[in-house]
């Protein structure tokens, strides 16, 4: 349910901006598969957390789901979200098992809403430097996207 919110969010967003629209709707209209676009992640010393985040746009007339993200940069890869914790008004975060790609649309990965963690990173991230990030689905491919690490 929240992610049909985040998705109904983006539309009312495209559609609030005249010209972004139309860019959106082609941009559905021309793709094909599952795409992984604007990735990018914090830095980190070796040992510590980082975070990923990208654009996911599911060009299919069906539905697919993130069901799994693997890399050797870190220890743990887990699919996560933050969320606001009720009894003390602070953010948080939990794992999520997948992530659902409705037909057509885009689902973003960004602070502050949906991530990627990096649970002890094997190396030091710094700006600049670039790893391979593994994204599972449910119906299609598995592919591998390089993501560059930034401020
Ligand atoms: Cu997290």
């Amino acid at each position: 349910m929240k992610y049909f919110a985040l998705f109904a969010f983006t539309l009312l967003f495209a559609i609030s901006c005249g010209g972004e629209r139309e860019s959106v709707q082609e941009q559905v209209i021309d793709g094909e598969g599952v795409q992984i676009e604007g990735a990018w992640a914090r830095p980190a010393s070796e040992g510590r957390m980082s975070a990923a985040y990208f654009l996911i746009t599911n060009f299919e007339e069906t539905e697919d789901a993130l069901v799994g993200v693997e890399s050797d940069v870190a220890q743990l890869v887990e699919i996560h979200e933050s969320y606001e914790r009720e009894e003390e008004g602070m953010m948080g975060m939990r794992e999520v098992p997948e992530v659902e790609l409705p037909s057509e649309s885009t689902i973003r990965f960004q602070q502050g809403g949906l991530h990627i963690m990096l649970i002890q990173v094997t190396r030091t991230l710094a700006d600049g430097d670039t790893f391979e990030l593994t994204l599972h689905f449910s119906n299609s491919e598995s592919q591998t996207i390089e993501v560059p690490v930034r401020l």
